[in-house]
């Protein structure tokens, strides 16, 4: 047991942090024109700046790699300059922001697609899931297996996103390897089914997470990356036939690599934390640098995590879209906010920027 609580500073590889809470990724579909970051996300993020860190919105680092309409990307001139508005916003009110690098793969439709082309995945199985396109829910399109000789080119859009990123002003980025994306696709065999170095055994599966890591991190430097890893979640229609063994190889080849932290969706993404037994302390010690645990966190369970040495941080999600200060008002013990379920993914400042602070709502 230790006295650490959720409000004492921490060092995160290169990154002073001010607290142990850390915002979560979060999908909420309002970039404008040319998948382009505003003003109003400018705003939105820093509103939630006394957050020890946050990790930014999936972002796609390529146009192949986006699967959901008006999501924010890192690969043109105007998104690094939208994105340069929104951390010079958070670090203006002191906070600290990484910024989650996305590649769909299988999970997109053709009307996103360059050229109205196929979705692109380790083998071609389409999966049971939707994608939101057109402001409609709609089935993901049947995804065509990439050739081995298309791989560099995707692990060099995550290096050079990983660039872009710092360009834009972030203080890292966190590779997102969880939740039935790309690099999850090509780790768990519910997905692939190749025959080459990138399928079948264990190591071949976890070698395209491994290798955009280890680029990301030379890139940009190991004590600026991390990687978020999802082992049991469905989520996005995926399954993985051993993920304990598979998990604890990929995390002892993160680790290897020096990276900065691993954070880890426990249990099934934005849903019950025993889906599946899975021992996640057996990746807490195969990783020798900052673990966050993310995933139906509440003050008590984030309490004793952090007093039982199971995690150094805690990633809370929903808690932070309809309460902006969630840090002062966990601190003071202040009620939590509701989120409005409508107003989830698309639209404008309604359910983005207007929830208000504890203390706006007790003085009105
Ligand atoms: C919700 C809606 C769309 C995408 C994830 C990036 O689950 C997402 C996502 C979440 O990681």
């Amino acid at each position: 047991m230790t006295n650490t609580t959720l409000f004492d500073p921490y060092t995160l590889g290169a990154i002073p942090l001010s607290n142990r809470i850390v915002m979560a990724p979060l999908t909420r579909n309002r970039a404008g024109a040319g998948f382009v970051p505003g003003e109003l996300t400018a705003e939105y993020y820093a509103q939630r700046a006394s957050a020890g860190l946050i990790v930014s919105e999936a972002t796609q680092i390529s146009q192949q790699g986006q699967g959901y309409q008006d999501t924010p990307g890192i690969y043109t001139r105007e998104q690094i300059e939208g994105w340069r508005k929104v951390t010079a916003a958070v670090h203006e009110k002191g906070g600290r922001i990484v910024l989650q690098l996305w590649h769909v793969g299988r999970i997109s439709h053709v009307d996103l697609q360059p050229g109205g082309g196929q979705p692109v995945a380790p083998s071609a199985i389409r999966a049971e899931s939707q994608t939101f396109v057109n402001n409609a829910f709609v089935d993901v399109s049947e995804p065509h297996a990439l050739g081995i000789d298309e791989l560099p080119g995707i692990v060099d859009d995550f290096r050079q996103a990983a660039a872009n990123a710092i360009e834009a002003g972030f203080d890292g980025v966190e590779v997102h390897g969880a939740n039935g994306y790309l690099l999850e696709q090509f780790a768990k065999d519910g997905a692939n089914v190749r025959t080459d170095a990138y399928g079948g055994s264990m190591e071949n599966r976890a070698r395209l997470m491994l290798e955009v890591t280890a680029a990301v991190a030379r890139e940009i430097g190991a004590e600026r990356t991390g990687v978020r890893i999802s082992p049991v979640s469905p989520a996005n229609g995926i399954s993985c036939s051993d993920p304990q063994a598979q998990y604890d190889y990929i995390v002892d080849h993160l680790d290897a690599l020096g990276i900065a932290y691993l954070h880890v969706v426990e249990g099934a993404t934005g849903g019950p934390r025993d889906v599946a037994p899975f021992d996640y302390g057996s990746l807490r010690r195969r990783f020798s640098k900052t673990y966050i645990a993310n995933n139906g966190f509440d003050l008590d369970l984030a309490t004793s995590h952090l007093a039982n040495g199971e995690a150094d941080l805690i990633a809370f999600g929903r808690p932070f879209i309809a309460n902006p200060d969630l840090v002062e008002r966990l601190q003071n013990g202040a009620p939590l906010a509701e989120i409005d379920p409508a107003t989830l993914y698309g639209g404008g400042a309604a359910g983005y920027t207007d929830y208000p602070r504890s203390t706006e709502t007790s003085d009105s």
